[in-house]
């Protein structure tokens, strides 16, 4: 599995596989807070998160505990709270609302928060409106609720949603640096299932590319979102 040959490969290969090997355009860069402490503050956004094509506000900051709770209140007044475990995050980010954006093939867009990072490796949940509630979702290449784009040297992994409406392929990409100037590995594509509620996997294939195309593959490649947090 993705996760497990990932957390093998960063542990033999430490630091010295940072992002800067792939140049300085797109990697993504560790937050300067090296602790624990909260210091994050707490941020507000309007962004249509049940989908009735009115601005919701959603509201994201630290909690007690070291936790980090995403709010919202919809414009016709359903509120939800979802709180996010920090106890065990290296580096807490200071920004950790990334941004919103359409995701899945359900209307209303899904909230995207990083609340930690690894060596490298920035952790994220997905947050969608459903029901009435907030849920964190499932990254579907290994059903975890921490979705990981990463962009070392060593390896990297990628999501990129195409199409639209409730018509939508989600690809996640893992390729590992093959020390020859590029990337091998695989692309699985997931592609949204209305009836189901979820993305359901429809292939995979070998990928190779340069390392120069690296960060095309790397990341998140959705719509309204940036490739990589700022931390
Ligand atoms: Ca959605």
């Amino acid at each position: 599995m993705p996760r497990t040959r990932r957390i093998s490969v960063a542990a033999a290969c430490a630091i010295a596989l940072t992002a800067p090997a792939l140049g300085a355009t797109a990697a993504p860069t560790e937050p300067a807070t090296a602790s624990t402490a909260h210091t994050a503050t707490t941020t507000t956004h309007r962004v249509d998160v049940d989908g009735d094509g009115r601005l919701d506000t959603v509201t994201v900051g630290p909690a007690s505990n070291h936790r980090l709770r995403v709010g919202a209140r919809t414009a016709r007044g359903a509120t939800s709270a979802l709180f996010i475990d920090q106890r065990d995050e290296v580096v807490v980010p200071d920004k950790p609302f990334h941004g919103a954006a359409e995701f899945d093939g359900v209307r209303g867009k899904e909230l995207f928060v990083v609340y930690g990072w690894g060596a490298h490796t920035p952790s994220f949940k997905v947050i969608t409106w459903r029901n009435g509630k907030l849920y964190a979702t499932r990254d579907p290449s290994d059903g975890d609720t921490r979705w990981t784009p990463d962009g070392a040297w060593g390896y990297g992994m990628g999501y990129r949603v195409t199409g639209s409406g409730s018509k939508r392929t989600l690809t996640t990409t893992f390729a590992e640096n093959n020390q020859r100037g590029s990337y091998v590995g695989r692309a699985t594509r997931f592609t949204w299932s209305t009836r189901a509620n979820e993305w359901v996997r429809t292939g995979s294939s070998k990928v190779r590319f340069s390392e120069r195309a690296a960060m095309n593959h790397f990341g998140w490649h959705v719509r309204g979102i940036g490739v990589w947090p700022q931390g």
